[in-house]
């Protein structure tokens, strides 16, 4: 009886307005006469969402069925930006979708971007987890993603006097895709103390007796995959009350105020995301929100696994678990508890399990990165889970002081905990010890952890333990959608968008590299993305930039190691060279935009100053006369992943320039390449492999070698560095006060002279300035550019995400692909 009344999908343009039209009569309770965009944004983002209902059941239903071994993927952060163009194109729908909201009076673009992104991470790594979401669905993986429901996002950046302002981002007003599941709750213990006793038959057990008990409710989002049924879960938890905890009692007697009070102490843990981004704080709140995910996404997948009934030992042939850096390692800890203390499993086997189920990606080699707890704060707040810590250490240190009797010195060094006041526990060390594999997420990264900060730990486990997994980016979300003409166009050439499922395919575009009238409509594409870029700048600040102009583009968190100081001081020297040129010098030159974007923590002073300078610097050089053209300077307001989307298509050239041997990977490399962009860049990160894949000659690399930094920076300590001369003159333009008042650049002046200059500005700006240089006459021939930005796109097929997932699947989670009916 059932399936005669379940539920169907619409297929035809007709089908859809109807569904929009009830959506917006009775959902929404609007009339035609009041049906504004966002209405009807939210009758089609309602409209849509029904059809990924109806397959995301399906897939939940067909992954029970198989039975097979599932990925969890754990992560503090899901930068998943917007919906609703996704799901419609993901579904094969847009077509249709955009003829019928049309056809209804409204256009599809303003309607999608009605929706709030949803920015539940801080950069990099927050959108990768996104970016892997999308792989796993579109290749049928059966995944499931865990993370925190955070009522506020990272905060909006306004810009005000040419200073960052940090805004609440509440993103929750209407979010249609996500499903409260007010009968998946678990409740979460802090605090407390450990009760010991034994049994009848002699064993010891250790029991947690918590202080607070908060509650968690499990939220869930449908994400689906590129031409598949198949939609995944990502379970996100929101923190409240446990029902035993809000005081009924208080609340009667008119104690309200107390009341509401631990309400709102429960509904604290999820309230917002820490918007620190490579550097650790270890706040108190924070060891909670990681406690209180990772407990109570263990108890899920616990809970699932014991439905099947089998043996414990079977848990690592059910479940893989990957660990989105050290934010989630408690959960090495927390299975641990539950295995011991709660099953009453022995502490071998249990070990054997867990050593078996996890798996660590490592995102940063930087120190003031690395995740360390002290011992007393964590004691107080999980004084069970400090024991187990303190155990697994004691096993390990045993074990190595086995294989390398004597060694003190390196049982020191690995050690979990660090014999610092307070002393400190090492997250991962503590990850890397717990788990089965550990990965860099690019190759010179992989290397650079293998032979620096975690060395002892390759001499102990041996180098296989130790693997590399190059990051991705999905080409649905990163060409598809953020670039629907290039995407076409590209279609029109290899026949179908069978590229978007394997990148591979995009080789079939060179033997067009040369080809004029394809040329033409490759560049077409690009200056219409510029225009509309040009457009929305001319909107939100005022600035006329010519879209003919070569656009150059560095949108990423600010940061002193990713050095968008670097990249200002170089457009200060490109300033003051062209103020000293005569009117004909002048003419020859390639006019230029320079594009700044990016969000820096709100406690990072320094990266707050870069900001300042950016944006006095375009207050001077954008009212400049003599200059014009020649040079616009730009900071675009609050970059997010839906600006990336207008942003990536848009560059001619971007800017990857960290100091070799500090940025990991880098994603966005990946993404201005694959829509026809050519990058300077450090030999750093996943700019090395971009390099191998699609030819020296279409990179700009300059600066020195991460084998280099630090003799470099040895020779700073010991003052046997003059500063460069052109940085020289940057710097003295800045103290003269031509960009205001120079008191507020001092920090930034003295970073690079008693400072020491870390990053090694100094030591990069003139091979830098001189490879921008090459840039300009590169583009002055603009079929030679045009054929290296078609030969760049066409070996790009490496940096799709569907590889790196592949590549985790079968070297770390032994998982297999289930497919789903239709
Ligand atoms: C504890 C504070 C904290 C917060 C976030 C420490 C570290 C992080 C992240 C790991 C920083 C991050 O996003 N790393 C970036 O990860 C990307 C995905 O692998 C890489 O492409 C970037 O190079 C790396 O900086």
């Amino acid at each position: 009886k059932w399936k005669k009344f379940a539920a169907v999908e619409f297929s035809t343009k007709e089908e859809f307005q109807k569904e929009v039209v009830r959506h917006v009569e009775t959902t929404l309770a609007r009339s035609l006469y009041n049906c504004d965009d966002l209405a009807a944004y939210s009758g089609a983002a309602l409209a849509v969402r029904d059809k990924l209902i109806i397959d995301w059941n399906k897939t939940q239903q067909a992954h029970t069925l198989a039975d097979q071994k599932r990925v969890y993927y754990l992560s503090l952060e899901f930068l998943m930006g917007r919906t609703l163009d996704n799901a419609m194109l993901n579904q094969g729908v847009k077509d249709i979708a955009a003829e019928g909201v049309s056809e209804l009076g409204f256009r599809m673009e303003d309607l999608i971007d009605q929706e709030h992104d949803a920015a539940l991470g801080n950069g990099g790594l927050g959108r990768l987890a996104a970016c892997f979401l999308d792989s796993l669905a579109s290749l049928d993986f059966p995944a499931w993603g865990y993370g925190l429901r955070y009522r506020y996002g990272i905060f909006k950046q306004e810009i005000i006097d040419g200073y960052q302002v940090e805004v609440p981002d509440y993103w929750l007003d209407f979010n249609p895709w996500e499903f409260p599941r007010h009968d998946i709750t678990v409740d979460i213990m802090f605090y407390g103390f450990v009760r010991r006793y034994t049994e009848d038959d002699g064993s010891t057990v250790n029991i947690w007796e918590g202080g607070e008990v908060v509650q968690a409710l499990a939220y869930d989002v449908p994400v689906p995959g590129y031409g598949t049924a198949t939609t995944n879960n990502l379970r996100l938890w929101s923190s409240k009350p446990s029902t035993g905890e809000f005081d009924f009692q208080k609340f009667n007697s008119g104690d309200y105020e107390s009341s509401v009070r631990d309400q709102q102490r429960a509904e604290t843990i999820s309230a917002v995301l820490y918007p620190n981004d490579n550097i650790d704080v270890g706040k108190e709140l924070r060891l909670k929100q990681q406690y209180f995910w990772v407990a109570a996404s263990l108890y899920d997948i616990v809970r699932r696994f014991k439905k099947s009934h089998r043996a414990w030992t079977e848990f690592p042939h059910q479940v893989a678990i990957q660990l989105n850096d050290t934010h989630p390692t408690l959960a090495i800890v927390e299975l641990m508890r539950i295995l011991v203390d709660k099953e009453h499993l022995d502490w071998d086997t249990a070990w054997n399990i867990v050593t078996e189920t996890f798996g660590y990606t490592n995102h940063t080699v930087l120190p003031e990165a690395l995740e360390k707890w002290s011992v007393p704060l964590f004691q107080n707040l999980l004084p069970r889970h400090l024991q187990i810590i303190y155990d697994i250490n004691l096993f390990f240190l045993q074990s190595v002081e086995r294989r390398f009797p004597k060694d003190r010195e390196l049982l020191s060094r690995v050690s979990i905990i660090e014999e610092s006041n307070p002393q400190v526990i090492r997250m991962a060390y503590l990850a890397i010890i717990g788990s089965k594999k550990v990965n860099g997420v690019a190759e010179l990264h992989s290397d650079l952890i293998k032979t620096t900060i975690f060395k002892d730990f390759v001499k102990i486990f041996g180098p296989d333990k130790f693997t590399n997994v190059t990051n991705g980016v999905t080409p649905r979300r990163w060409l598809h959608q953020a670039n629907p003409q290039l995407s076409a166009l590209i279609k029109e050439k290899l026949g179908s968008y069978d590229f978007l499922k394997d990148l591979s395919l995009l080789s079939g575009l060179e033997k067009f590299a040369d080809d004029k009238e394809f040329q033409k409509e490759w560049m077409d594409i690009k200056l219409r993305n510029k225009q509309r870029l040009a457009k929305y700048i001319k909107e939100t600040t005022g600035i006329t930039v010519n879209p003919s102009a070569l656009f150059d583009i560095q949108v990423k968190r600010i940061h002193e190691y990713k050095r968008q100081q670097m990249n200002i001081f170089g457009v200060i020297s490109r300033y003051l060279s062209l103020k000293a040129m005569t009117k004909e010098e002048r003419a020859k030159q390639v006019p230029r935009v320079s594009i700044f974007g990016g969000k820096a923590a709100p406690g990072y002073w320094m990266a707050k100053t870069i900001i300042r300078l950016i944006t006095a610097v375009s207050e001077v050089v954008n009212n400049d006369a003599d200059i014009g053209d020649l040079l616009k300077v730009v900071f675009i307001e609050d970059y997010n992943v839906s600006k990336a989307e207008f942003l990536c298509p848009a560059s001619d050239l971007s800017e990857h320039i960290s100091t070799a041997g500090t940025e990991a990977s880098g994603t966005s490399n990946m993404k201005f390449v694959l829509n026809g962009g050519l990058i300077i860049g450090t030999c750093d990160g996943a700019n090395i492999e971009i390099t191998r894949e699609v030819g020296e000659e279409r990179i700009f690399l300059f600066g020195n070698l991460a084998e280099d930094v630090e003799d470099l920076r040895h020779a700073h300590r010991y003052g046997k560095t003059p500063m460069d001369p052109a940085l020289k003159e940057v710097c003295d333009e800045i103290q003269k006060g031509t960009f205001g008042e120079p008191g507020v650049f001092a920090g930034l002046i003295h970073a690079l002279t008693e400072g020491g200059d870390y990053y090694l500005v100094s030591d990069d700006f003139a091979s830098y300035l001189s490879t921008h240089k090459l840039v300009d006459e590169a583009f002055k021939d603009t079929a030679t550019w045009a054929h290296n930005t078609i030969v760049a796109v066409s070996r790009m097929g490496f940096f799709t995400s569907d590889r790196a997932i592949n590549e985790y699947a079968e070297e770390i989670w032994s998982i297999d692909p289930v497919k789903v009916d239709v």
